[in-house]
């Protein structure tokens, strides 16, 4: 079995070796399936001018159409129950081909794949500096000042952000789910139920946060599905993502999907010999079963209370028309549904914590690589976004491509479920609260680039229905 690590605690040449193996597969040609370009391109790959950026630097530059339209390019699933096994399967082939290399070129026989871990922010047993520590891209990987001399080609330009904001790396909101999915499109820790789905528009709570959150903060070729995976980052992310799937589901009544739809779905892939391979979902429901395992660290399986999955919800408020988010925006007012029909809904809202309210974001549209954005909800004027009423943040990471009718995607944009029972219930303390006057605040972490177009279609309150 071998074991991935957790990067901050690496006492060996782990990232040395990762650095020369990503420039000597930067040196085979991008129709290589073992190359770093070809590796990327496996995940999206688009010649729009912000991804030709990065695609342009390919040896071999450009692609033969043979390779392009292989069917093994653009395979990457987000908003489908299928992101956490194919994203696990696309880390095991890469990292395969990775350790591969080392072995060519003389060095360890077991390289494996080290994941970040910035969820050891949220761990209180920790030191704050060992908190503090975890938000940071580790110092290997360079800084905004450039690439670090020792390891060089674990470098890329155009990263955003080097140290991560805490509330994007929050991984309660996924590992409380207690349904890995769930069919009515409600909220879930895997996503909901679709097929093969390039840019779907029914994302988990792992894949929304801290998954989507963290690429868009770090942003740069991260920030975009179609250049995400040339960012070396990009795998070390992804090994945390993929290893808190593990911690969630060795949590009390937590499993995988059952049905066959899922568990025999089949991609494709190239092995270390560069040889196409073909792996079912059923083949990588755990990590064993592809013989790794992750080191113990931060949320452990055991400290995490289930919430009980959601029955039926019903709608509270919602807006009544489209809106677009700039950089400053007004509270949006949302419109009550009337009583008294609101008023049953609410008084079982207000049955007890138990009961669930969610925050809906539908149809989000647009282009550009934009930043993270939070969510506040109030009913104050002049209440700006606070600690009191923050309830979440949301990465638009594959806005564009949700946004573009094709034959990966309807166009429909992309959809997010927030989990506000917490807040609302605190807010429900208030003695001013009035719960027939809510309203949402988005507001960007920071200030968007001048090319930056988000629209939103739809914000909406839901209760659970008695
Ligand atoms: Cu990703």
């Amino acid at each position: 079995m071998k074991t991935r690590q957790n990067v901050y605690e690496l006492k060996d040449d782990t990232l040395s070796w990762y650095s020369r193996a990503v420039e000597e597969m930067k040196s085979r040609d991008i129709n290589d399936p073992t190359s770093w370009w070809y590796q990327g391109a496996i995940h999206g790959y688009a010649t729009y001018p912000s991804a030709l950026t990065y695609w342009h630097d390919a040896t071999g530059y450009p692609p033969s159409q043979q390779t392009v339209n292989s069917g093994f390019w653009n395979r990457c699933q987000h908003g489908t129950w299928y992101f956490l096994p194919w994203h696990r399967m696309y880390l095991f082939y890469f990292e395969e081909i990775v350790a591969k290399a080392i072995r060519d070129m003389g060095g360890p026989a077991d390289w494996t794949l080290p994941y970040w871990n910035y969820c050891e922010a949220y761990n209180t047993s920790a030191s704050p500096s060992n908190q503090q520590q975890a938000l940071q891209i580790p110092p290997e990987f360079g800084s905004s000042q450039g690439p670090n001399a020792d390891f060089a080609s674990l470098w890329i330009k155009n990263r955003r952000n080097y140290v991560l904001n805490k509330n994007n790396v929050n991984p309660w909101p996924a590992m409380n789910e207690a349904e890995f999915t769930n069919s009515g499109g409600d909220i879930s820790f895997g996503g909901g139920v679709t097929g093969f789905a390039h840019s779907g528009g029914q994302t988990g709570q792992l894949e929304s946060l801290p998954h989507n959150v963290v690429h868009t903060d770090i942003n740069g070729a991260m920030g975009n599905p179609d250049t995400a995976a040339l960012d070396p980052i990009f795998w070390l992310h992804h090994a945390n993502i993929d290893r808190l799937w593990q911690v969630w589901l060795a949590q009390a009544g937590r499993s995988n999907p059952v049905v066959n739809a899922w568990k025999d779905f089949r991609f494709k892939f190239h092995d270390a010999n560069g040889q196409p391979v073909e792996i079912a979902v059923k083949d990588v429901e755990t990590t064993q079963l592809l013989g790794y395992v992750y080191t113990p660290a931060f949320p452990l399986s055991s400290t995490t209370p289930a919430r009980r999955s959601v029955p039926a919800m019903d709608v509270v408020g919602a807006t009544s028309a489209s809106f677009s988010v700039g950089d400053h925006m007004a509270p949006l007012d949302l419109t009550m549904v009337p009583q008294p029909a609101r008023g049953a809904r609410l008084l079982a809202a207000r049955g007890g914590d138990e009961k669930r309210t969610i925050l809906r974001i539908s149809n989000v549209k647009g282009k550009g690589a934009t930043s993270p954005i939070d969510l506040f909800i109030t009913n104050r004027d002049n209440e700006e976004g606070n600690e009191e009423n923050f309830v979440g943040c949301i990465g638009l990471f594959g806005l564009e491509n949700a946004s573009t009718p094709s034959v990966e995607s309807d166009g429909s944009g992309l959809n997010f479920a927030i989990d506000i029972s917490d807040t609302i219930n605190k807010l429900r303390q208030r003695d001013d609260w009035d719960e027939d006057n809510i309203r949402v605040q988005l507001i960007p972490q920071s200030k968007q680039d001048s090319d930056v177009e988000i629209n939103v279609g739809r914000v909406s309150l839901h209760s659970e229905i008695d």
